[in-house]
């Protein structure tokens, strides 16, 4: 269930990190997912303790297959990044190289023209990114006790590494599609 390719890495925060995790999972060029604290400064934060850090989705992708502007385009899509929230739950983007800096700069500008409202989006450089509770990572599939047995991912921290944790966490939620399902089936380790 592990995808060896070299990857880039995106840290987005948008609200509760179970949603995205689904969301980016089943993306074409995503490789793997993991969701946790980051943003803030005190050590070792938790779900119960998250102190300054807010709820964050780290994505492994490759390069070749997905572009980092496409992946900032799913991030405006999919919350509203005009809404004031708790720390906990508010709009980042944490980059990691200048690139990454200039187009999630880039596309708030953009974002604050076709709303024509304040963003409270952040762009901040990524620091350390705790990992949240294993109950936590891929929660959606978690809900389906059976097919994690059936595909062997009930155990363990592997599905913050496992390739087919992250697309069954999109599939089903209904992200991805059918046909896109259909077409990776052979590759994402299923049979
Ligand atoms: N307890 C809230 C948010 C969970 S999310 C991990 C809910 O059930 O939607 O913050």
């Amino acid at each position: 269930h592990d995808v060896n390719v070299s990857t880039k890495k995106a840290t987005f925060s948008m609200g509760c990190f179970w949603a995205p995790d689904s969301l980016f999972g089943v993306q074409k060029g995503v490789i793997r997912t993991r969701v946790g604290y980051a943003g803030g400064v005190m050590e070792n934060p938790t779900y119960r303790r998250i102190s300054d850090h807010t709820e964050s989705i780290d994505i492994d992708y490759d390069p070749n297959e997905i572009t980092y502007n496409e992946l900032l385009n799913l991030f405006w899509a999919y919350h509203d990044p005009t809404a004031r929230t708790s720390k906990q739950y508010t709009s980042l983007i944490m980059y990691h190289d200048e690139e990454q800096k200039e187009l999630a700069e880039k596309t708030l500008k953009e974002e604050e023209k076709k709303k024509s409202s304040y963003i409270v989006t952040k762009v901040i450089p990524a620091k350390e990114f705790y990992d949240a509770e294993d109950y936590h990572q891929k929660y959606r599939l978690q809900q389906h006790t059976s097919l994690l047995e059936a595909v062997g991912l009930n155990r363990g921290s592997k599905l913050k590494t496992s390739h087919l944790a992250a697309r069954l966490n999109g599939y089903i939620v209904g992200f991805g599609g059918v046909a896109q399902f259909d077409s990776e089936i052979n590759q994402i380790g299923i049979r």
